[in-house]
């Protein structure tokens, strides 16, 4: 067996900024990775968990989860997967919506009811397939143990080893993980990793550990990957040691742009964008954040409004008051000072003494760890109604 396609976070079912086509982007965007793992020769397809957004999707997610996976099947391509943190069941009695693939011969799933591990024959070797279903943090020593428990697995079998996990990894993602590199379990010649949106990989001794990241843009943060790596799948040689791996990309996904401007530049900033993105295949969606002193918003939203409203599928305008070179000075002084400067920054920005207020009590309280009561004051203010004034 040579070619394995690895998929990941396709979140099928998701409608960003509760737009229809923004779902149905997604589907595309799947639709396209199945088009193109078939042209590709696989026998082996690995889904490294959040195949949908939800573990209660919309029939037509799983319509279309059906549909792509039906082709594969067609072609006598196995496809195994994980569950994510977005797609598993969470309540007592309640079955994912794999279950019903499953049931149907088009997928099959490792990581549940103590299936941790799967031998399946491709191209007339045996290959191990072992996985586990996303743990949150709190759930670390579990994960670990089960972890150790797959190297025991691992160790006794002789041929080639995939293992697939859905985890933030510390050495990939230091702002929050589960574990880190070293507590992988040993043994396996490529692990094929969900859960982290951007696309990343990573040649450990003899081994190949890769992210095959979402396969399109789910949130702002994912724009700059895509610009720079685009987003896709992964097809992984595991012929050789290390395996080798190759980034495809999907020419579906909606492009995302953000920028920002000052207020002064805005109509010609934008009108310049929409210029660029006139070759686009699908019309874009546009983050403007405009920078400046006293922003007029009335005509800023008019101005974004005028030059974008038909050229981008939407646009999410956001603000950034520039604060007084005084008043910045200032704030580097008494405690009563800065709270002053502080209240006085903060209605600026937000508009209103009472929503300064709130943010700036909210800050106290979050600083010093009372989350508890950082709560019960921002239920309370969203129930005063001063949050919409
Ligand atoms: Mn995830």
């Amino acid at each position: 067996m040579a070619l394995v396609a690895h998929i990941s976070d396709t979140h099928l079912g998701k409608r960003q900024y509760n737009l229809v086509e923004r779902e149905e982007d997604l589907y595309d965007a799947f639709r396209e990775a199945i088009e193109k793992i078939l042209e590709e020769h696989v026998k082996l397809v690995i889904h490294s968990g959040d195949f949908f957004e939800n573990p209660r999707p919309p029939p037509r997610a799983l319509l279309e989860a059906a549909r792509g996976l039906k082709l594969l099947k067609e072609k006598g391509i196995i496809v195994l997967g994980i569950l994510g943190d977005h797609d598993t069941a969470r309540r007592r009695g309640e079955i994912p919506p794999h279950a019903i693939l499953e049931d149907m011969g088009l997928l099959r799933v490792v990581g549940i009811r103590g299936n941790l591990s799967l031998e399946i024959e491709v191209d007339g070797e045996r290959v191990l397939v072992a996985g586990l279903i996303a743990h949150p943090a709190r759930y670390r020593r579990t994960l670990i143990e089960r972890m150790r428990i797959i190297e025991n697995i691992a160790g006794k079998f002789k041929g080639r080893k995939i293992l697939v996990l859905h985890q933030s990894i510390k050495e990939f993602f230091p702002l929050s993980y589960e574990i880190s590199l070293g507590e992988l379990p040993k043994g396996f010649n490529y692990y094929a990793m969900g859960h982290l949106h951007f696309r990343a990989s990573k040649v450990l001794g003899e081994s190949l550990l890769s992210y095959a990241g979402s396969t399109e843009i789910m949130s702002k943060s994912e724009i700059r990957d895509y610009e720079s790596m685009g987003k896709g799948f992964s097809l992984v040689d595991l012929s050789s040691n290390p395996p080798s791996l190759n980034w495809i990309n999907l020419s579906s996904i909606r492009r995302q742009i953000s920028v920002e401007v000052d207020f002064e530049n805005l109509k010609t900033a934008l009108q310049k964008l929409v210029e660029e993105a006139a070759g686009l295949r699908k019309k874009p969606l546009v983050h403007v954040l405009v920078k400046g002193k006293n922003i007029d918003r009335p005509l800023a939203y008019r101005i974004i409004r005028n030059v974008l409203e038909r050229h981008t599928l939407t646009y999410r305008p956001s603000f950034e008051e520039e604060v007084e070179e005084e008043e910045i000075r200032m704030i580097i002084g008494e405690r009563e000072v800065v709270d002053e400067m502080a209240a006085k920054i903060a209605e600026k920005i937000l508009g209103s003494k009472s929503k300064a207020m709130f943010s700036l009590e909210l800050c106290d309280l979050l600083y010093e760890g009372r989350l508890e009561e950082a709560l019960k004051k921002a239920v309370e203010f969203y129930e005063s109604g001063e949050w919409s004034k």
